[in-house]
């Protein structure tokens, strides 16, 4: 059976509807963020160049995508059971991961700025992958955000995000005295927690002054008929080692699709093993698609 109530699962459905994202406290424990943090440690010795083929030396920013093939002590959050039955309430069951991101954020000087330390300032994510239907933009994908090291102080380089700005169109009422959009809030959390966040919410990392590393990794889901957005496919060896429900998430192809197997689109439960795994948790209300409010 499932560890959360139907009632607690449709609280958080409508916090996340309403404000578009979620924090969970204490889902993962101090010792699986100690095991976590060793092998973002080791990605941080042996990884030579970020995501783009950017050089870096051990101890600077880190940016890899597709890490559970890099780092496949990683596979076990990508269907990690108390996140999975959120994440499938809040999506539908035919999902698959777009991509695995991981990050390590070292602390700077006071006098470098956010975007210097990061490249990055504020945004939505996906934004060039849809056409906005009467302003506003479809709901592509879902973050979850695991985050290893405690972010519960101001500029530990933490995220902040506007809440409710996935419901607006276009950009969120800015203060330009600030340079900061209206209602941002920095998310101060501890090690452990999961945020999880609707593509179209506006979001930043925060800068980090401080004397610890911002170590974190996000999971990104997203409809079976999109495509991953950092790998093909995995190979057979990743997929024969996988449960039928892994399969599903890491977008293997059970009727093939170059038969008429349609199995991205149709969700027939052959192609969704996540639907019998929800089932059989007391979670079989949950439809294929979940309409937004
Ligand atoms: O949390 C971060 O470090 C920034 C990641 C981010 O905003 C993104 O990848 O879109």
């Amino acid at each position: 059976m499932s560890t959360i109530t139907a009632k607690d699962l449709q609280e958080m459905k409508a916090e996340f509807f309403e404000n578009g994202f979620l924090v969970l406290p204490g889902v993962l424990s101090p010792e699986e963020c100690q095991a976590c943090v060793a092998v973002m440690d080791e990605l941080d010795r042996t990884e030579k160049f970020n995501t783009s083929r950017r050089p870096r030396q051990p101890g600077e920013n880190l940016e890899l995508r597709n890490c559970v093939l890099r780092a496949p002590e990683f596979m076990d959050l990508v269907d990690r059971p108390e996140i999975l039955e959120i994440l499938a309430t809040l999506t539908g069951y035919n999902i698959q991961l777009g991509n695995s991101h991981a990050f390590i954020r070292p602390g700077y000087e006071k006098n470098v700025s956010l975007l210097e330390q990061t490249g990055f300032s504020w945004h939505y994510d996906l934004g060039q992958a849809a056409i906005p239907v009467n302003g506003r933009l479809p709901h592509l994908a879902t973050r979850v955000g695991y985050f290893f090291t405690p972010l519960d102080k101001p500029d530990m380089g933490s995220i902040s995000v506007v809440p409710g700005s996935h419901r607006t169109a276009g950009r969120p009422a800015w203060n330009r005295a600030t340079d900061q959009p209206y209602g941002a809030v920095e998310l101060l959390i501890d090690a452990g927690t999961v945020v999880i966040f609707d593509n179209r919410l506006w979001h930043t990392p925060a800068p980090n002054y401080s004397e610890l590393s911002r170590k974190n990794l996000y999971l990104e889901y997203a409809p079976r008929w999109m495509r991953p957005f950092d790998y093909y496919t995995y190979d057979e060896a990743v997929l024969s080692a996988s449960s039928p429900v892994r399969q599903q998430l890491l977008g293997h192809d059970f009727t093939d699709i170059t038969d008429g197997g349609l199995g991205y689109q149709t969700g027939k439960d052959i192609d969704n093993p996540l639907k019998a795994w929800l089932e059989d948790r007391g979670l079989g209300d949950i439809p294929m698609i979940v309409r937004e409010d």
